[in-house]
């Protein structure tokens, strides 16, 4: 018979019989250092015996090594508005695992911003690394795509309510300062606004407007804009230019609102506001200031 004895890695002695006919086999296994918690090394001694005594040993040494990197996977993908509304880095929602024991440990690497084209447009890629126990690691990255996609919002004010008299057919031009709406974004920095338009509710000429046009201009640079005090002879409801702003972010998203109203009265004694009311800019009769 032949008995096989092997010691476990805890020392204890295992003892297994074969079939008759050969010697006694002893294997011992000794553990060896470890250099990190998936890494180990053990000496196996075996040794045969013969029904004479005659011994013989040999020596095997078998290491475990971890040089598998651990399993990471990012955050899904995500999109915000605002460069402001990126979030911040979180390791923690990093999932990652590894075949060995000693635990895995997740780090932030950095952020990448690519593709911008304006301040609130473009993508982060923001990478992270897990690390196993004996050094082996992976990275991951997750897409964070920054995209305004949302156009200012004009609040008119309701103290920018303008009135002209006399109705002479003369140039009265107002600039940023006779207006008070207020221009808000979903992002910062703040947007910008100019003059886009003074449409009159009535035809530039008609009966007893003075053959004059055009009745509105805004000037090149549209940072202010001029408009004829006049208005149709007949119509006693007068004459109404719609003031209109542009209002534009900081990545090109646009919206247009009317601000204020400019009333050219029918007939002044209907309207007795307008001899209180400072007439804005230039007087009339004065010509175009660009
Ligand atoms: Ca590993
Ligand atoms: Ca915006
Ligand atoms: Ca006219």
């Amino acid at each position: 018979m032949v008995v096989l004895r092997q010691r476990d890695e805890r020392g204890a002695v295992v003892t297994k019989s074969g079939p008759a006919g050969g010697g006694v086999v002893c294997v011992i296994d000794v553990p060896g250092s470890a250099g990190c918690a998936g890494e180990s090394s053990i000496r196996r001694t075996w040794t045969a015996v013969d029904t004479c005594g005659n011994r013989v040993s040999y020596t095997q040494t078998i290491t475990v090594r971890d040089t598998t990197p651990p399993t990471i996977a990012c955050p899904a993908p995500a999109t915000v508005q605002c460069a402001s509304q990126v979030p911040a880095p979180a390791p923690g929602s990093v999932a990652a695992a590894d075949t060995c024991p000693g635990g895995v440990t997740v780090a932030h690497v950095g952020d990448a911003l690519v593709n911008q084209t304006c301040p609130n447009r473009f993508t982060v890629q923001r990478t992270y690394r897990a690390t196993d126990a004996c050094g082996n690691s992976a990275t991951c990255m997750q897409l964070i795509t920054v995209n305004d996609t949302t156009p200012p919002v004009v609040q008119p004010s309701a103290s920018d309510s303008h009135c002209l008299w006399p109705p002479n057919h003369g140039w009265v031009c107002y600039t940023r300062a006779n207006f008070h709406h207020v221009v808000t974004d979903n992002c910062p920095p703040p947007p910008t606004w100019k003059f886009a338009g003074c449409a009159s509710n009535q035809s530039e000429n008609d009966i007893g407007d003075g053959n004059t046009g055009p009745d509105c201009l805004v000037s090149p640079d549209s940072s202010q804009f001029c408009v004829r005090a006049e208005r149709q002879g007949t119509d006693l409801a007068g004459r109404t230019y719609t003031v209109t702003v542009e209002a534009v972010d900081a990545c090109g998203n646009t919206s247009q609102a009317a601000v204020a109203a400019i009333h050219v009265p029918h007939d002044q004694r209907e309207h007795p506001e307008c001899l209180k009311t400072t007439q804005a800019g230039r007087r009339p009769n004065q010509g175009l200031p660009w």
